[in-house]
């Protein structure tokens, strides 16, 4: 595979790259609702559903085998801590829009991962250009902790919003909160503005 471009994050070229209330860290904790799952690939499947013309489902041969994207971002997490300069590599959001045809009313997208997780965003956060369904971390496959085989990265939103061990897209007109969005989380998670809590 050609080495393709990275896309930086916007926030990487900012002067001053630490949200309000964050602390720098250079370890990658691990954070989640229960248990890590164990997942075959073999069995894994990518689900494609609600608003689009046609529903569909991909394997993990071919999910794996769509276009990458390699992107350099920061990650804040809402418990506190920042950690700079994380390289991330699969297939961009933008090629869902390859995959199916969005109805014109979806305005948001609920993400949906093991164990019945699901996290909400609108579509044009989902579509921002750093937005990506990472299979690498700093150019090895995911850890199991860390959302093997696949997780969405969102760099421009406190990290709950980067679900793990991502199953599949439904694709929605009215938005649903999802599991921390419904626990207290704020609908949105933008760190520069801390939107930490709903209230
Ligand atoms: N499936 C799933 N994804 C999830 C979560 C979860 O509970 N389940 N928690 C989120 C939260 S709150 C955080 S902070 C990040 C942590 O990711 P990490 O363990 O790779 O640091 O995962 C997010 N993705
Ligand atoms: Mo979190």
């Amino acid at each position: 595979m050609l080495e393709s471009d990275i896309i930086y994050s916007p926030e990487i070229l900012r002067a001053n790259r630490l949200p309000p209330g964050q602390k720098l860290t250079g370890r990658f904790p691990v954070l989640h609702f229960g248990s890590v799952p164990k997942i075959d690939v073999h069995q894994w499947k990518f689900s494609i559903t609600g608003l689009v013309d046609e529903s569909l489902e991909l394997n993990f041969l071919e999910f794996a085998a769509l276009k990458r994207v390699r992107v350099l971002s920061d990650i804040h997490c809402v418990t506190t801590w920042s950690k700079f300069d994380n390289h991330w590599e699969g297939p961009s959001t933008s090629i869902i829009k390859k995959l199916v045809e969005i109805k014109p009313n979806a305005k948001h997208v609920i993400v949906h991962a093991s164990g019945n997780f699901t996290t909400n965003l609108s579509l044009a956060d989902f579509f921002e250009p750093d937005v990506l369904f990472a299979l690498n971390y700093e150019d090895k496959p995911l850890t199991a902790e860390h959302g093997y085989p696949v997780r969405l990265v969102v760099p421009r939103l406190y990290f709950w919003k980067s679900a793990k061990w991502v199953t599949g897209l439904e694709f929605v007109e009215e938005d649903i909160p999802g599991f921390w969005e419904s626990s207290g989380y704020h609908n949105h998670g933008d760190p520069w503005r801390e939107e930490r809590h709903s209230n």
